[in-house]
């Protein structure tokens, strides 16, 4: 069933109205795979109409099949054009702008009117199909060589900065469509700032060097981390190393379906808190990839998701001791009927 039948099914199952105007840009990917579109209109039966700007009206008209692509004037606004199709009755929005949502109430009558059910794509794109899972799987490999990039030219005197454009050169060339998000590449005591972006500083023998990176295939991202050491590591980098080594290593065993998401953070929480590290413990322990780097489910203390088959989630736990070094390691991973399987597959570093 194609996606858009998905999501007006779902939409009955709720009692929700089976008429739609999506803004979201990842929704609308979701439902047109495509990107450039200003946003689509549903209606209940008959072709989806796509909005599109004069830059790239040409393109989709000719590269997208089974929409209406309804040309934007310079200057006009999709919620202008989107008057022509709505009336006064229910509609079902995915999310938009605060002004633009007073606008679109009026034309249909009220506020009443307006049915929030981004809740409900979101839920459906929790759930990878085979094609889905297919881009992940190639973002992923990309992602691998971009690790296997950084571990050969690692090392001390380089900036943060040179080799994540190493890194990124490398994935590029691979044939990512470009980052996943922004290169974390964090060296030293910046390890201990578990969003860091890469900086100017040069990294230092003895240094922890985090690389967490991501790739695109077909709109699909990867996400994955590595935690490396420059020249040898001292016993309590070591220490630290292996406590999350370990703690991803048991986050990873209780991936299944049917499986709390909950209980997954809790096993690889519970394994740093036993080493005396769990205040250094400082974010989730894994969220959904697709589309956006980050969507559902989510893999923390108080989640409520469950896990199921087609769920693609990171498994990322960290250390991150200030003033000190951080570690953090992550694989993206995929829910499956037995249990998991990791899409990253870049070896780990060895500290000893
Ligand atoms: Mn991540």
């Amino acid at each position: 069933m194609n996606r858009i039948n998905k999501l007006k099914q779902a939409a009955v199952k709720q009692n929700k109205p089976i008429r739609f105007a999506i803004f979201n840009p990842a929704n609308i990917t979701y439902l047109t795979n495509s990107t450039g579109a200003a946003g689509l209109f549903i209606p209940g039966e008959g072709e989806t109409i796509l909005f599109a700007s004069a830059v790239n009206y040409e393109y989709l008209k000719s590269e997208i099949k089974g929409f209406d692509v309804q040309r934007l004037k310079l200057g006009e606004k999709m919620i202008d054009k989107l008057k022509q199709y709505i009336s006064a009755e229910k509609i079902s929005v995915d999310s938009l702008p605060i002004e633009s949502w007073r606008w679109l109430s009026q034309v249909a009558g009220g506020e009443e009117n307006l049915e929030l059910i981004n809740n409900l794509i979101c839920e459906l794109r929790k759930v990878k199909d085979e094609q889905e899972i297919m881009a992940i799987k190639e973002a992923c490999k990309i992602a691998d060589i971009g690790i296997q990039t950084a571990q050969e030219t690692i090392q001390a005197g380089l900036s943060e900065k040179d080799l994540a454009a190493e890194v990124e050169y490398a994935m590029r060339k691979a044939g990512s469509e470009g980052v996943a998000f922004e290169s974390i590449i964090a060296s030293g005591v910046c390890c201990a700032f578990p969003h860091g972006a890469s900086m100017n500083k040069i990294i230092s023998k003895g240094d922890l060097v985090t690389v967490d990176i991501g790739a695109i295939v077909n709109f699909y991202r990867s996400d994955i981390t590595r935690t490396f050491i420059v020249g040898k590591a001292t016993d309590k980098q070591k220490k630290i190393y292996e406590t999350v080594k370990l703690a991803h290593q048991k986050a990873y065993e209780a991936i299944k379906p049917q499986v709390s998401a909950k209980e997954v953070d809790y096993a690889g929480r519970q394994v740093i808190e036993k080493a005396g590290l769990g205040e250094f413990f400082v974010h989730n322990l894994g969220h959904g990839v697709g589309l956006e780097v980050h969507e559902y489910p989510v893999l923390s203390p108080n989640s409520r998701d469950i896990l199921e088959v087609g769920n693609v989630v990171t498994d990322e736990p960290g250390v991150y001791i200030p003033g000190f070094c951080g570690v953090r390691i992550e694989d993206t991973v995929v829910v499956t009927k037995d249990g998991a399987e990791k899409l990253t597959k870049a070896p780990y570093a060895s500290l000893s």
